[in-house]
């Protein structure tokens, strides 16, 4: 009986350290995840470059906006962002229609990626003849490795339950 302790003692231990690296890599990868991402968009008639941006939930993105012909707009949904991109210059005017209808003149937005899913963004100001198909796609994506950490753990403490019950009825018998 003591010698089955002992191993299952080893198999615990090893079960803890394992547990730990989770928790490590849980904190490391996962809910520390976020990351600053730094975005230029160029904007020319009738599109944008890049078309499509792909962060993580809790990404905050410091997006940088320029214009290589005329002056365009950039209005993306669900973030509450609207801005002015004069061409040839580094800064642009940007607001939140929902706080103000001033614009101000900026080199950045900053924006945490709060919400999940696809969001638009388009032209919001008239630049030619096929401007209201001038658009883009933010997709923000769900936490896959933070999703993944919390699986692990959840694994190893179902392994641990079904560990010490294996010993339980072994003990007895
Ligand atoms: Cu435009």
């Amino acid at each position: 009986m003591k010698r089955f302790n002992k191993s299952s003692l080893a198999i615990l231990g090893s079960l803890l350290a394992a547990g730990a690296l989770a928790g490590f890599l849980l904190v490391r990868y996962g809910v520390e995840a976020p990351q600053d991402r730094y975005i230029t968009i160029t904007a020319h008639k009738y599109a944008y470059d890049p078309p499509v941006i792909r962060v993580n939930k809790g990404d905050r993105l410091h997006i940088s906006l320029a214009a290589t012909d005329v002056t365009h707009g950039f209005f993306l949904e669900g973030y509450d962002v609207d801005a002015q991109i004069p061409p040839s210059d580094f800064n642009f005017r940007v607001r939140h229609p929902s706080k103000s209808k001033e614009f101000k003149e900026t080199d950045e937005i900053v924006v945490v990626a709060s919400h999940t899913g696809k969001f638009r963004y388009r032209c919001s100001n008239t630049c030619g003849y096929m401007h209201p198909f001038m658009q883009g796609e933010l997709i923000v994506n769900p936490n896959y490795l933070f999703s993944t950490s919390v699986g692990m753990s959840f694994g190893l403490c179902v392994g641990m339950l079904w560990i010490f019950r294996r010993n339980g009825n072994g003990g007895k018998s």
